[in-house]
């Protein structure tokens, strides 16, 4: 293990030993030391406690990856869904029972590859619930291959002579598709990571994450120190009300920007359920 990499798997362990939130705490994740995952798990236990949220109104859906083993990790209930179908699963749970607060946790593979095609209905739907898409620019879990945020040139085991295809920019899909909190974090900014999961939970309405969070084992050139030297946080004047505006920021490369890109205040989905049920029954009620 090299230099920096002992340092990532130290600053881990600091982070977990430091943090208050203890009633959300399950079993020890089996993730490598020194993943990026670790700090948004501890984000979601810091946020669930800071609203007072109880393990038993709390549902954690995932997919499948390194990121898909959330639900092992927290108290509360937790799916381990098929691969790419935390949003559709989370989206059931939430319509079932819309007072539970509702988690869909999944990997860059499991969110834009395999599970695109959920993303943009659960946002312009505006489900009343919160999607933390964990980026580490590779599938994980299956050991490194080329995933749909990889860069151009990326070599693995599945593009050996480098990837030719450009990379997805899940902030920007979620921007486009609607969504009515939209905010970006890199997994080492660790207070930042509470803050804004703690805001995406409270938000009514649909809420994503996207979190910069590498995987030391596989990827040689995302990396923590990559990251690093690209991330800034958004201007100072920046008032997340403007999805144009956004829009332009999240394309920007080099910085690439994290914080709160757009917050909105819309309609959920049950809310426009509850509007369109009354109206009916007004309705019925005149006929009758
Ligand atoms: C239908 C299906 N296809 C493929 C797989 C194999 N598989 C499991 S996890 C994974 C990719 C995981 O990558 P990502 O979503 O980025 O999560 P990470 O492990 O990087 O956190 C793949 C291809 C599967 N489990 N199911
Ligand atoms: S393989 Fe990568 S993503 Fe999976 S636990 Fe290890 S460091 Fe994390
Ligand atoms: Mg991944």
């Amino acid at each position: 293990m090299s230099i920096l990499q002992k340092r990532h798997v130290l600053q881990s362990f600091e982070r977990a030993k430091s943090t208050k939130a203890k009633e959300f705490r399950d079993t020890l994740p089996t993730w490598c030391p020194g993943c990026g995952h670790f700090t948004p798990l501890q984000g979601l236990y810091e946020a669930a406690e800071r609203l007072k949220i109880k393990p038993k109104n709390f549902v954690l859906v995932s997919g499948i990856g390194c990121s898909g083993r959330f639900p092992f990790f927290i108290k509360g209930f937790g799916l381990h869904a098929l691969h790419g179908r935390a949003i559709p699963v989370a989206t059931g749970v939430k319509l079932a029972n819309p007072e539970l607060s509702v988690v869909a946790v999944g990997g860059d593979g499991d969110g834009v590859g395999i599970g695109g095609g959920h993303f943009p209905h659960a946002a312009r739907s505006n489900f009343n619930l919160t999607y933390l898409l964990l980026d580490n620019a590779i599938y994980g879990l299956t050991k490194g291959q080329t995933s749909p945020t990889s860069p151009i040139g990326m070599k693995s085991g599945t593009s050996p002579y480098g990837n030719l295809a450009a990379p997805l920019n899940p902030l920007t899909m979620a921007l486009t598709y609607g969504a009515t909190f939209v905010a970006r974090v890199f997994s080492q900014d660790r207070d930042n990571v509470t803050d804004l999961i703690t805001e995406a939970i409270a938000h009514k309405g649909f809420s994503f994450i996207h979190v910069l969070s590498p995987c030391i084992e596989f990827h040689k050139t995302v990396t923590y120190e990559s990251w690093e030297d690209k991330v800034s946080y958004l201007p100072e004047n920046y008032v997340a009300d403007n999805r144009v505006e956004a829009l332009a920021l999240s394309e920007s490369k080099e910085p690439i920007y994290t914080g709160l890109f757009l917050r909105q205040s819309k309609a959920s989905y049950k809310e426009r359920v509850n509007d369109l049920q009354e109206k009916l029954r007004k309705e019925a009620a005149e006929i009758n």
